[in-house]
């Protein structure tokens, strides 16, 4: 019996429709030409399907996109157990430059600049596609967990009048004759919006004008944040951290198959977070110092796995000095503050902590800094008004990305990265 498809029907979907005529869309992934019969497998959004084609066709590029009709019939050799034969193919689009690597191959043959200067083609092959739809599932889990706990999700300027974690890393630009800035965090609107909602949170790009380039740091990466009210410290924020990644480890665990593909091995998040105050940390490194370098970061990492078998570890308390002046300094020590680190897998993942709340504070901390009030106008004006004890912090997407799939450069967990030398693709 013929059937006369008017629906698409995925790759995946094959094994449900054998013996039935299908219509099939997607691109040329490979062509293979073997003695007696030739292949020609398709990519589209859920896999591969393998059409048997025979002579006499026309060679078409690879990443041509084309439309097939054709016969579904069960093959235990095929992928999927299933193969299409006898088709019409229609095509679409005819690819008319090669891609710039074989997409088929299972690992990917090129180095980083190839892959990453023809990224929209190279973002096609399966595996480097696969830490995205991770990144996406992660994104959700952290939706999910704080639309949960009573948070608005939020969505805040990214050009601004004054920078918000330091003065260093800022990109200017020109705003109708005015100095502005692209936004660094959501800092100051974040706390803003807990004076209205008590608890938000966003996603959206940040910026950095990195000067260095390192494999950890992108000039745009895409922060996760959230901020609320009624807290009684950073340990209360911390409670918050911990949740949000146990939930972003339960989202990305729902994609089996791409985790499979990179080899990735999901974290075991500890119910209760290992824990290290900075005074401790250095004392442990046996050094005096206000910052951890990266590989202080690594040894306390290794630490924490050696001691409480985990991949996460909190640092507690850092130095007042290297903290942002809305940090909440640590009561009866205030030279530290009620602020942390997350690290994961020997790298900072998130920062976060308790802030001031008072209008008197905030006017102190700016002016024992040095710095004039009237740039944070519109920022003071939030705590002019009355605003709670509370805190938040912000994950590194990319960052998370790249220590889940073992990418050592961050790059690969970012789809057209932004740095000191790439401005595209
Ligand atoms: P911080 O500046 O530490 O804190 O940034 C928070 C997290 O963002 C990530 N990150 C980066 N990722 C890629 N490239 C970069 N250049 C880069 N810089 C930072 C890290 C880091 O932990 N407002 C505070 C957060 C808060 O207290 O709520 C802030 O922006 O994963």
């Amino acid at each position: 019996m013929i059937h006369h498809p008017q629906h698409r029907v995925l790759a995946a979907e094959l094994p449900g429709h054998i013996g039935e005529t299908v219509r099939l869309s997607g691109w040329v992934h490979r062509i293979r030409e073997l003695k007696s019969v030739s292949f020609l497998i398709i990519r589209d959004r859920s896999g591969l399907a393998q059409i048997v084609i025979t002579p006499p066709y026309d060679i078409l590029g690879e990443e041509s996109v084309v439309r097939i009709e054709g016969l579904v019939i069960a093959n235990p050799q095929a992928p999927g157990g299933v193969e299409v034969t006898g088709p019409t193919i229609e095509v679409l689009s005819e690819a008319v430059e090669p891609p710039p690597f074989d997409l088929y191959r299972p690992t990917v043959p090129a180095t980083l600049p190839t892959i990453l200067d023809h990224a929209p083609t190279s973002l096609r092959h399966p595996r480097l596609k696969a830490g995205h739809a991770l990144a996406a599932a992660a994104v959700a889990g952290f939706r999910q967990v704080l639309q949960g706990h009573g948070f608005t999700e939020i969505h805040t300027p990214k050009v601004v009048e004054s920078a918000t974690e330091s003065g260093a890393n800022v990109f200017s630009l020109d705003w109708f004759g005015r100095p502005a800035y692209l936004a660094q965090s959501p800092q100051f609107f974040k706390q803003m919006m807990v004076g209205v909602f008590e608890r938000v949170y966003e996603t959206g790009p940040v910026f950095r004008a990195e000067p260095h380039n390192t494999a950890r740091h992108l000039a745009q990466y895409t922060s996760l944040d959230a901020e609320f009210g009624f807290i009684r410290d950073h340990q209360d924020v911390m409670i918050m951290v911990r949740a949000v990644i146990a939930g972003m480890v339960s989202a990305v665990g729902r994609r089996p198959a791409e985790l499979d593909l990179l080899e990735a091995r999901l974290p075991e998040v500890p119910e209760e977070v290992p824990q290290l105050h900075f005074a401790d940390a250095m004392r442990w490194l046996g050094k005096d110092d206000v910052d951890l370098a990266p590989a202080d970061e690594r040894a306390l990492s290794r630490w924490a796995q050696e001691e409480y078998g985990s991949e996460f570890l909190f640092i507690t308390g850092y130095p007042m000095v290297k903290r942002p002046f809305y940090t909440h300094p640590e009561p009866g020590r205030p030279e530290y503050s009620n602020s942390f680190d997350l690290l994961f897998r020997g790298l900072e993942l998130i920062t976060g902590g308790q802030r001031l709340h008072r209008y008197r504070d905030y006017r102190d901390a700016l002016s024992l800094r040095g710095e004039p009030l009237e740039p944070y106008a519109s920022y003071l004006a939030t705590f002019a008004a009355g605003m709670p004890p509370h805190g938040g912090f912000a994950l590194g997407l990319e960052r998370f990305v790249a220590r889940l799939i073992g990418a050592d450069n961050i790059r690969l967990a970012t789809l057209f990265p932004r740095d000191l030398h790439r401005l595209a693709p």
